[in-house]
């Protein structure tokens, strides 16, 4: 028997393509939260041409999951929005901040990747908002909180001299964003030595913002993505109290081994519940959603007491 500190939902996978009632290859890497006492999740699949859209799933129980007739969000036919999302809209995060919710989502266009920022108060009525990088930017994650009265994002920029970090980034409006830094970078011959990326919007707990982020590794059979957590500092998230040396999930179900993209777990979204656990929502090998539990406080505990260097 696996023991893991995460806790793969017994009927895993929970949604694949055929529960899609329009035509789509796959179904993953879904933004998730409680909304009005029920789960809505945003997943990404890809059409049949290879470029992605954003679906809306509902759940009472957050493993049963309905999906809506209609896709929720297709790249946009008009002005700049159009411009920049022609090739797709991927990997969208939602963050419920002060009466709504801000969706982050990367935009592909044949001037690569750059985030745009929708707004919605009800997941039927969405407002596009504004594109938030430039190009070469995957994996806006924005937290549920200001800072001194300013928004705070972690963000992940492409480098080609620097492995691909996490990075902070801040602004006044959600539209104007600045005074950037890294504050989290891959451990050389580490589970997440290739590359990292921000994860699940942060979540608070009374020791520190959760945040649970992806990791890389490359082999021989190519990369493997993990899963890993980070705990932030309540006051300054630019601070990292300890990242878990050790990863919390990676690929072993056969749907998380075998598919689009082998040997792939990839975390957009997670739920804290009030009884102390958190439900963890990932694409599995780019083709289908899980779920599974933990506990938040073995999550921070292992942020703290089996850390290693955030830089
Ligand atoms: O195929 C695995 C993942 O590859 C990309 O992730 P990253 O941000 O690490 O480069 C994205 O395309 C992601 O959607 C995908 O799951």
């Amino acid at each position: 028997m696996r023991q893991s500190i995460v806790k793969r939902y017994r009927n895993n996978p929970i949604l694949t393509r055929d529960d899609v009632p329009y035509p789509v290859a796959t179904i993953h890497n879904a933004g998730v939260v409680k909304h009005q006492g029920r789960y809505v999740m945003l997943f990404r699949s890809h059409r049949h041409n290879g470029r992605s859209i954003i679906g809306l799933a509902e759940s009472e129980d957050g493993y049963t999951f309905k999906v809506d007739p209609k896709p929720f969000l297709v790249p946009a036919q008009a002005g700049i929005f159009a411009e920049y999302e022609e090739f797709g809209v991927e990997d969208l995060r939602i963050c419920a901040l002060e009466g709504e919710y801000l969706m982050t989502y990367s935009a592909y266009s044949r001037d690569g990747v750059r985030i745009a920022l929708a707004r919605t108060k009800d997941f039927v009525d969405v407002e596009r908002v504004a594109l938030i990088t430039q190009a070469d930017y995957r994996n806006v994650v924005i937290f549920p909180e200001r800072f001194g009265g300013r928004y705070a994002r972690l963000d992940r920029p492409h480098s080609e001299i620097a492995p691909w970090s996490v990075w902070i980034s801040y602004s006044p409006d959600l539209v104007h964003w600045g005074d950037s830094r890294v504050v989290m970078k891959p451990v050389k011959y580490h589970w997440d030595e290739m590359k990292i990326g921000p994860g699940a919007t942060p979540i608070k707990t009374k020791d520190g913002w959760l945040h649970i982020f992806h990791g890389v590794f490359p082999t021989m059979d190519g990369s493997v993505y993990r899963l890993g957590v980070a705990l932030h500092d309540l006051e300054d998230p630019a601070t990292i109290l300890g990242v878990a040396d050790d990863w919390i999930l990676q690929p072993e179900d056969p749907w998380e081994v075998t598919g689009y993209v082998h040997n792939v777990v990839f975390t957009c979204g997670a739920v804290p519940e009030d009884d102390g656990t958190v439900k963890i929502y990932w694409g599995g090998a780019d083709s289908v959603m899980c779920v599974g539990t933990a506990r938040l406080d073995e999550l921070t505990a292992l942020c703290l007491d089996r850390s290693r260097s955030p830089l």
